[in-house]
């Protein structure tokens, strides 16, 4: 990892950042359990282990101060009625926040609080989505024909809790009705005050 300043290009090619320090490829068998149709991602696993979306990360040490950045393309697609989406997590530091900006495609981002605040953002070509802290975040790609790709920069002591939206999910899913894109209650949602 450098100390001195550096710079890279975003060139949206195979290999979208010029140079990044490592690539994690999430594919269907990643996501067991975080879609709502069960029986629809059992058969589309069977037919092919599909990859999901790629995060290209720019790594930085897991401190205060740094900047961890990098890029995300994830692919277009249906499970059931749910479109293609990231995993979705809160930052295990709680009171940190990120910032997304869209690159390619047509996308949202679900977010959600500990308190039950909720909000659905647009994520497109030049928008900019704010991730304040508290905020548990989704990037959803509501196209069925083109990649959703977006760059992102959060605090480096930010850490990742991927375990309480595993457990809980989000109140809001994103599903494709009449051929649009359309957010309807999670039915599945674990209220964690009710949880015994
Ligand atoms: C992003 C996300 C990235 C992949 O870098 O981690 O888009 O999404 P999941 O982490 O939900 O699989 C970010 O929000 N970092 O904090
Ligand atoms: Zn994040």
């Amino acid at each position: 990892m450098k100390d001195h300043p550096f710079s890279f290009q975003v060139t949206l090619a195979d290999e979208p950042l010029s140079a990044y320090d490592n690539r994690i490829q999430r594919r269907l068998s990643n996501m067991r359990g975080i879609f709502s149709d069960s029986a629809a991602f059992e058969a589309l696993i069977q037919a092919e282990d599909r990859l999901m979306y790629e995060v290209y990360e720019i790594k930085r040490p897991e401190v205060a101060g740094e900047l961890p950045n990098g890029l995300t393309v994830l692919y277009p697609g249906l499970v059931g009625e749910e479109f293609f989406m990231t995993k979705g997590h809160f930052h295990k530091v709680l009171e940190t926040g990120e910032w997304y900006y869209g690159l390619r495609g047509e996308g949202v981002m679900v977010m959600e609080t500990p308190e039950g605040d909720w909000a659905v953002e647009p994520l497109r070509p030049n928008g900019v989505v704010y991730v304040p802290p508290r905020w548990a975040h989704r990037t959803v790609n509501t196209r069925l024909d083109a990649n959703l790709v977006f760059y992102w920069v959060y605090p480096g002591d930010a850490g990742h809790d991927y375990g309480t939206i595993e457990t809980q999910g989000f109140r809001k899913l994103v599903v494709q009705r009449g051929g649009q894109p359309v957010v309807i209650d999670n039915p599945r949602w674990l209220n964690p005050e009710k949880r015994t």
